[in-house]
């Protein structure tokens, strides 16, 4: 098999988070993957399978599928066209380019950038990268997991997994892992932004459905549809999947928290699964009996992100202030 693209991250221990949840936290850093976030793993994974021969990859992206398609492309020596929404900051649309990609911006919401890049893998032959629906994604994604097994060693597991979900491929891919080390009885708690929500919307109408717009800065979680496959693993009677959603004020609290205490920076798609730990969700969680007490380890993956610089947070900040 062909060596991967992605590097093996580390699995920290955090004092202060522990100290804030009254258990172990672990943070499995995906921030630090080549491409800046977890979507190395299975977009890597994807185009060694599918882009081999390829004449060029085609990719729509929120920023971070994007930035791991570009990488990898890059290394294979395959051209890479990226099609983002208006909405993904320019830091992003700089760091596509000067990951050699040619950067297209199309309609104003991710949904709009797909359908773009679909018509571009269909009209001009190239190699349609999806960020989040595809068996092949998940695969890759779930090696996190496989590594996560690894540091803790024999006879440790998470009590509670923490992930953030935009289209569902993170939520696939851990489900995916969890299943491969047999540990389908940890908790997942999926997180999301009010605004980028659809993965909770679909949970509460009991199926999968289209928010009308996308409202929350966490432009990175927001995908209008969530995959079929996620909504399906919520409805499983063998996984326990707490969707919960937070405020872009509670995301953007609680990666600013992140960056004093663990001295990482990520982005706002990231912030959401940051923000139950800081906010006291798990707290509430387990008062409210949907997570156990005494909890076991909590996992959360840091999952990174690369449309954040310390000018974007300033006027992130200003701008949810005001
Ligand atoms: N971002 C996708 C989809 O955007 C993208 O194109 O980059 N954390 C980070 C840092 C992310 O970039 C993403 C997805 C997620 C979490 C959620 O992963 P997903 O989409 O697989 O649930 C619209």
């Amino acid at each position: 098999m062909a060596k991967p693209f992605h590097l093996n991250t580390p699995l920290l221990e955090s004092i202060s988070m522990s100290k804030r949840v009254g258990t172990t936290v672990y943070l499995k850093m995906e921030n630090s993957q080549p491409s800046g976030s977890f979507k190395i793993r299975g977009i890597g994974h994807l185009c060694q399978q599918l882009a081999r021969q390829s004449k060029g990859v085609v990719c729509s992206s929120g920023g971070n599928a994007g930035m791991a398609a570009a990488y990898v492309a890059r290394k294979m020596g395959v051209p890479a066209t990226i099609v983002v929404p208006s909405s993904s900051p320019q830091l992003v649309v700089q760091r596509l380019r000067d990951e050699g990609a040619t950067v297209k911006i199309t309609g104003r919401v991710w949904d709009d950038a797909n359908a773009e890049a679909l018509r571009l893998a269909e009209t001009e032959g190239l190699t349609y990268v999806p960020p989040f629906d595809h068996p092949l994604l998940w695969q890759g994604h779930a090696s996190m997991i496989t590594e996560v097994a690894d540091s803790l060693g024999p006879g440790v597991r998470p009590g509670a997994v923490l992930v953030s979900v935009g289209g569902g491929g993170l939520l696939c891919g851990v489900i995916q892992g969890l299943k491969d080390v047999g540990w389908t009885e940890v908790p997942i708690i999926a997180m999301e932004t009010v605004g980028a929500d659809c993965f909770n919307a679909a949970v509460k109408a009991g199926r999968v459905v289209t928010l009308a717009d996308i409202t929350s800065e966490a432009k990175c979680l927001g995908a209008k549809t969530v995959c079929t496959k996620a909504f399906e693993y919520s409805q499983s009677s063998e996984l326990t999947i707490i969707s919960e959603i937070v405020t872009d004020q509670e995301a953007l609290q609680a990666l600013e928290s992140f960056l004093d205490e663990e001295r990482v920076l990520v982005e706002m798609a990231c912030g959401a699964a940051l923000a139950p730990v800081y906010s006291g969700l798990i707290r509430r969680l387990q008062d409210e009996g949907r997570l156990p007490t005494p909890l076991g380890p909590l996992l959360v993956i840091v999952c990174g992100g690369s449309s954040v610089n310390v000018k974007q947070l300033a006027d992130l900040k200003h701008k949810l202030q005001t």
